[in-house]
């Protein structure tokens, strides 16, 4: 599969911005910095759908992408962002809790974490979290081009044992940079639609 039109269609920071329950949704979540918009660009075939930044906090609404008017990819603005005032990083919470928690055509949240590092207290509270809501069950290692492939099932293993992911659940390595792991990405997304 391949996603031939994609457009950005809502910007928004509350659910009255959000566009209609029409289609189903896959949210990507993930820390700042992780990749979220680069890989969407990536799924996409845009190279600049989404801004991509080196530095963290560049997304900082939910924004809602139509992909061929089957389904949105929803990218949230990224947690663990340090420079970012208390209130401002609880005001984040709350709009992302206010999306997930609500939100009836979700479908799953596609969580990233980037493949070099164990993933962090914050991202094993994310996951915890889309467990409980039983979006669970996704996970995207991203910058796979940055461990060579020997390294590769190593870091993989720590992420299940880390998130506690069960047997059944996927962990996807792609690299948005080499372009690779998209098309696996993109096979799963079609099956939950
Ligand atoms: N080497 C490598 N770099 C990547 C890859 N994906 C993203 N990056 C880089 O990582 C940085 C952050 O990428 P973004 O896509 O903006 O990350 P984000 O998760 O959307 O960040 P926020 O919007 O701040 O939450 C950029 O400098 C990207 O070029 C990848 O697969 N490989
Ligand atoms: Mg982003």
């Amino acid at each position: 599969m391949k996603i031939n039109k994609a457009e950005l269609e809502a910007v928004a920071v509350k659910a009255s911005q959000y566009p209609p329950e029409d289609i189903p949704e896959i949210a990507f979540a993930g820390r700042s910095n992780v990749g979220k918009s680069s890989l969407l660009n990536l799924i996409t075939g845009r190279k600049a759908l989404a801004r991509v930044s080196g530095s963290p906090g560049k997304t900082r609404t939910i924004n809602f992408y139509r992909c061929d008017d089957l389904f949105r990819i929803v990218d949230l603005p990224g947690y663990g962002f340090a420079k970012v005032s208390r209130s401002e990083s609880e005001k984040w919470g709350a709009m992302i809790e206010g999306y997930l928690e609500n939100r009836r055509n979700l479908r799953k949240v596609v969580q990233l974490v980037d493949i070099r590092h164990k993933p962090s207290a914050q991202d094993v509270q994310m996951y915890d979290y889309l467990k409980y809501y039983g979006l669970d069950g996704i996970v995207v290692a991203t910058k796979a081009d940055k461990v060579g492939n020997n390294q590769k099932a190593a870091c993989i293993k720590t992420i299940r044992q880390t998130l506690g992911m069960s047997r059944e659940d996927k962990v996807i390595p792609v690299s948005a940079l080499k372009k690779t792991g998209d098309e696996e990405l993109l096979e799963v997304i079609v099956s939950l639609l």
